[in-house]
């Protein structure tokens, strides 16, 4: 479509909707058209994709995830179609500003942080790589909370994103199936074989709702299928009473509600099997349409199980081969295996769920049952072989609890973790016995982002630059940044990129000074922590470094240090009192500093409010240093890591996660790394001779900062500063900031120093940049393609054609 063509189709389509002229439209309005013209489009594509791969029968594979989180979708969409400049501009002619539009679309969140944001990023290449690639997940009514803070305590706000709209959704109700929830369930014999009665229970209706994943320009759009739930018309009668109807409501209604009590936890894993059942039904569904022998469903069909919550889909498959297909049960298991696989994403024992079997029983019974018997057959298979230590740790059930990491494991073929040094950690510690037994199921696949929505769509200055000075190849093929790297002693590329990061600062302080109220120099380090908000994150780290700046301006307002503003996003758990209390002391401490007129702007503290997606495409772009200083071994990836740098931001980075690949590729000399590394802290966990006391009483520095968190230094944190203070001195500093802040204040008077040289500053922002490309998603998605899925590119995507108007 050329420009006349879409000014037509846009006045015509706005006349259609609102019998209305685009002078009285309100950008509400202006909005729908835009949006309606876009889905109508890529829907004939739409189609296209999915008969293709129902026509010729192609392996797909189906990523059940919990959470997605998709941000705002209308300049993906744009970018993706290869429309983005022509709608620009045709607006543009029309008097509208896009950014205005695009302003408007709710931020679609539907998940917490990096894990779902990852789903999300691999949506976008799946689809980008014409792989046959599907979402599975919830359609919550609300989102992740909005977050304000009030007298610089978290608060929470209910993220209704419904109501606004959402023009890429479609409702499916031709493809809804039931699910089935409690009562109980007895076998009986039937023909010779045992078969289960319910008794009891409820059913309700999962009803999909579809969103076109669109491909960057090759045609293939895919599908994200979000399930909310509907009372059946032929139950109507079992569900009286408000009460009734309320329960069922729940089930989609709120993302990750509080599991800190029964109520809540019983609700969470009715959530899980709710969308468990409603995808495994309807891909069987799909299959058995497709008349192909029921043996060969692994050539077929990939099911993929992102963190344990939909591990239920193991035994959800047994529970539809075995009791509905009728297989026997060893068959299906083997298939099972063959369709499965399984990515960790976290050692951090709280995320490995366990359900109680009285829970269990209660919410999903026949799903207990099958999982009794898996267990059951687990441990008569190994006694042959194994000893009874290695068994009982390895089994399912133990204590009374179902263990879902060891059901991911143990019903699939492969399970992987999301960055070198965490796939090493499972194989060689958290998950050893596991590895032992199979060891070739393990393998891993660090993770990867959506570079073409952190690079072109958040920031347009740089990729203009980087389009004028090595083409834009690098849009397909993102290792081709890489020839950028023949660019390193080039004064005016370099001076171009430091321009177009100037510029987004510039755009960052405007954003800044109208939500917070604070001036900030665009001149500044901008120095930038985002993610959630986390004990093992230490953004408690980060704080005191701030803090020992602060005290050192005081005794010496001269003290040559270049003028930075620290910029946190981050959202804390609910429930999670600690992360709130970190919060409050961040706001009180920025409110301190930023109105201290000794301070002259040296350092400034900025947290800015409901860290979600959007915002993260407004402050990465502008950002010159990435902190990624958690304790070794803990962050198993991360992934805003990789954002930052392909934005030319240097990372300060402890040895965890990928910050160790990201050091493979840039170089020690383009990275600052500091801290305790995985040997260290385990030697310590080993010895059990970490004594953060000892730091407190040794380090004078560290004294004068702890102190101030419960001396009044910081004002108005009398409970929080204390249960800060508590958690390091009583409680032994779990995360041994103690221990690592000495070095990271080393670290972060190196980056001072790094930045009097802008020269050399700018050489390694724009060696970061060249060697981001290995972890763009792309390449990511394309290993789980060929490693765990055994899918291929859909043959007749248009890749070839459009590849070359790139
Ligand atoms: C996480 C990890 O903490 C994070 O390091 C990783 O990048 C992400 C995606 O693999 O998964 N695991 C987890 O439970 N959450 C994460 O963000 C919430």
């Amino acid at each position: 479509m050329d420009k006349i063509e879409f000014k037509q189709t846009f006045i015509e389509r706005l006349a259609e909707l609102y019998a209305m002229e685009v002078s009285d439209a309100t950008p509400i309005e202006l909005y729908q058209t835009l949006g309606s013209i876009v889905s109508t489009t890529y829907t004939k594509q739409w189609s296209k994709s999915w008969q293709d791969y129902r026509d010729t029968k192609q392996k797909q594979v189906y990523y059940f995830s919990i959470e997605f989180l998709p941000g705002k979708m209308l300049k993906s969409n744009l970018l993706n179609m290869g429309w983005l400049e022509i709608v620009e501009e045709a607006l543009s002619e029309l008097g509208i500003k896009l950014d205005d539009l695009i302003e408007i679309e709710p931020d679609m969140a539907l998940g917490n942080g990096g894990l779902g944001r990852l789903a999300s990023c691999f949506m976008d290449s799946i689809a980008s790589q014409s792989l046959p690639g599907n979402g599975n997940g919830i359609r919550y009514r609300y989102g992740l909370f909005k977050q304000r803070f009030v007298d610089g305590h978290q608060v929470e706000l209910p993220d209704e994103w419904l109501p606004k709209g959402n023009i890429w959704e479609v409702r499916k109700d031709s493809k809804a199936v039931d699910v089935h929830f409690g009562g109980s369930v007895h076998l009986e014999e039937h023909h010779g074989r045992l078969k289960p009665v319910y008794h009891g229970g409820y059913t309700v209706r999962a009803v999909p709702y579809d969103t076109g994943m669109v491909g960057y320009k090759n045609g293939t759009v895919n599908t994200m299928r979000l399930w909310d739930v509907a009372i059946p018309a032929e139950e109507e009668e079992h569900y009286r009473s408000i009460e009734d109807r309320r329960m069922v409501e729940e089930l989609t209604s709120v993302l990750y509600p509080d599991d800190s009590n029964e109520a809540g936890r019983k609700l969470r894993l009715s959530q899980e099997y709710f969308f468990v059942s409603a995808g495994v039904q309807s891909i069987l569904r799909y299959y058995k349409n497709l008349h192909l022998p029921l043996e060969q469903i692994s050539r077929y069909i990939a099911i993929h199980i992102n963190d344990t919550h939909p591990a239920m889909c193991i035994a959800e498959f047994m529970r539809l081969l075995v009791d509905q297909e009728n297989l026997k049960w060893e068959k299906a298991w083997r298939l099972t295996l063959q369709v499965m696989s399984y990515t960790n994403h976290t050692i951090m024992a709280e995320a490995l769920e366990k359900w109680s079997i009285e829970m269990m029983q209660d919410v999903c019974p026949r799903i207990y049952q099958i999982i009794e018997e898996i267990d059951r057959r687990f441990v008569e298979e190994m006694s042959t072989f194994h000893n009874q230590g290695l068994i009982q740790r390895t089994r399912i059930i133990q204590d009374g609890q179902i263990h879902m990491a060891h059901l991911a494991i143990l019903g699939s073929h492969s399970t992987n973790g999301v960055a070198k040094i965490h796939s090493d950690l499972l194989k060689n510690v958290i998950l050893n016995d596991f590895y032992v037994l199979y060891p070739s199921r393990f393998n891993n696949k660090t993770n990867g982002i959506a570079q073409r929505r952190w690079s072109q769509l958040a920031n347009p200055a740089m990729t203009k630059v980087l389009n004028q000075t090595i083409g834009d190849s690098w849009h397909r093929t993102p290792t081709d940044l890489h020839l950028l790297m023949n660019f390193t002693e080039d004064d005016e590329v370099l001076e171009q990129l430091a321009a177009a990061k100037l510029e987004n600062k510039k755009r960052l302080a405007a954003y800044i000074k109208e939500h917070k109220g604070i001036e900030v120099s665009p001149e500044a380090i901008f120095d930038v922590q985002i993610k959630r908000l986390h004990a093992y994150k230490r953004q408690l780290m980060n704080l005191m470094h701030i803090l020992k700046l602060y005290f050192e301006l005081k005794n010496d307002p001269k003290r040559d240090i270049h003028p930075r503003v620290f910029i946190f996003g981050a959202k804390a758990a609910p429930s999670y009192h600690y992360a709130k209390a970190i919060i409050k002391a961040i706001n009180e401490t920025a409110n301190l500093i930023n109105h201290d007129p000794d301070i002259q702007d040296k350092i400034k503290v900025v947290f800015l409010e409901n860290y979600n997606v959007s915002l993260a495409e407004k402050i990465i772009p502008a950002a010159e240093v990435s902190e990624q200083i958690s304790l070794a071994t803990k962050e198993a990836s991360g992934t805003s890591n990789m954002k930052l740098m392909l934005n030319g931001a240097l990372t300060i980075a402890t040895l965890d996660g990928a910050n160790i690949e990201i050091r493979e590729a840039v170089g020690e000399e383009n990275i600052v790394t500091f801290g305790l590394t995985e040997k260290e802290v385990y030697r310590y966990y080993q010895e059990q001779n970490y004594r953060s006391l000892e730091w407190y009483h040794n380090d004078p520095v560290i004294q004068r900062i702890l102190n101030a968190f419960i001396d009044g230094t910081i004002p108005n944190i009398v409970n929080e500063g204390k249960q800060i203070f508590d958690s390091l001195i009583q409680y032994h500093d779990e995360f041994f900031v103690l221990r690592d802040f000495a070095d990271y204040c080393r670290a972060q008077e190196i980056i001072n120093q790094l930045y009097q040289d802008s020269r050399r500053w700018n050489q390694i922002s724009l060696i970061n940049i060249a060697n981001a490309g290995i972890f763009s998603a792309d390449n990511t998605v394309e290993r789980y393609a060929e490693d765990i899925w055994q899918i291929r590119p859909n043959p007749s995507s248009q890749l070839g054609g459009a590849a070359q108007h790139d």
